[in-house]
């Protein structure tokens, strides 16, 4: 409501009147107008970080009461703190840690929710899309686009946890969930271990129809192996100085169209040198970041959060934010920016 005060004959009339037409599913917008149509972002969603040990406690413990086959997906979610009960990390976007122990499989279903891995730990379980084994070591990038059968196994003697990041609350903003079991817990294979990856993984794609062109072409590569990911960064700072903002960054990318890695989801990189600064930033795309490698802080809105290896933050929309790098600090992080920019709702600000 604007400024001009109401009389107290017209607040009690005024009250009499929404209670009148409550019942026939009516309200008044100008007693919600200010907080649905705000002049900047302003979000339930808190910062917050989780320490990968205390949380890998409590997945272990789950991990001796339950199996992933009993639980379909053994998953402790990362629950935004000003979200409770909301199974979500930002308003837009799920990230939970998930364990399978060695032996065991997580059975094959699909959805339409597009989903990335990024391993925490462990080394020689695998995703498979659509049958495609992807062996995944610590701080790999594996995808699961929407649509394609997936199931997880553990044949290795370690325990196996990745970070998992999902568009589920984006989808069920749009009430436009699908999901199906195969019905088995492995999808047969059908191309060995590799096979996408040496088609499509080295800028290059197949000339003629092979058996790889089951993949959609919109969505051909789902593995990122930190091997290659890591040594690209380290080129990268090499050949020039840092961005002011972003230390140096880089986005991993759809061959298929140069674009983000899924249609909701962008996921990013970036190496900060020991010592480094980064100017300050905010951007409407709450973000959540994992540190792969070194120590050193954030600052939110002038609040600082120390950072060690394996931390998860989750970074609130229109939050400033700077790091500090006591060592060089290797961060991974994903956001909806990718949905935002489609939408043309994204906005950063640089200081
Ligand atoms: O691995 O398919 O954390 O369907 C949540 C939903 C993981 C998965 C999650 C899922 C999965």
């Amino acid at each position: 409501m604007s400024q001009a005060a109401l009389s107290n004959e017209q607040t009690s009339q005024l009250q009499a009147l929404y209670d009148e037409m409550r019942p026939a599913c009516l309200s008044p917008l100008w007693e919600v107008l200010a907080s649905l149509v705000t002049p900047e972002p302003s979000s339930a969603v808190v910062a917050h970080k989780w320490s990968y040990d205390d949380a890998r406690h409590y997945l272990m413990r789950a991990g001796d009461l339950i199996s992933a086959a009993q639980a379909e997906r053994r998953v402790l979610i990362l629950e935004n703190p000003g979200l409770p009960g909301a199974s979500r990390i930002t308003n837009s976007l799920y990230g939970g840690l998930q364990l399978i122990l060695p032996g065991e499989v997580a059975p094959c279903h699909r959805h339409t929710q597009c989903a990335l891995r990024f391993v925490m730990e462990g080394e020689g379980a695998f995703t498979a899309v659509d049958g495609e084994k992807a062996f995944m070591r610590p701080f790999d990038l594996v995808l699961t686009p929407g649509g394609q059968w997936h199931d997880h196994g553990n044949p290795s003697d370690r325990p196996m946890i990745w970070l998992d990041g999902l568009d589920i609350p984006t989808v069920s903003h749009f009430d436009a969930s699908f999901s199906e079991r195969l019905g088995c817990d492995a999808h047969p294979e059908t191309v060995p271990p590799g096979d996408t990856s040496s088609r499509y993984g080295h800028n290059l794609r197949p000339m003629r129809g092979s058996i790889a062109d089951r993949r959609p072409s919109h969505q051909p590569l789902f593995h990122y192996p930190y091997a290659e990911w890591r040594s690209a960064l380290d080129r990268l700072a090499q050949a020039g100085e840092p961005d002011p903002h972003l230390g140096h960054a880089l986005e991993f990318t759809n061959p298929a169209d140069g674009g983000s890695i899924m249609p909701t989801i962008l996921a990013h990189v970036r190496l900060l040198p020991k010592g480094f600064s980064s100017r300050s930033r905010r951007s409407t795309d709450a973000s959540i970041y994992v540190v792969v490698e070194g120590a050193g802080r954030a600052w939110l809105n002038d609040a600082p959060m120390p950072l060690a290896t394996r931390d998860i933050m989750v970074v609130p929309s229109w939050t400033r934010l700077r790091f500090e790098a006591d060592d060089t600090l290797v961060l991974f992080g994903y956001s909806d920016r990718a949905c935002q920019e489609k939408l043309n709702l994204y906005r950063e600000e640089n200081a």
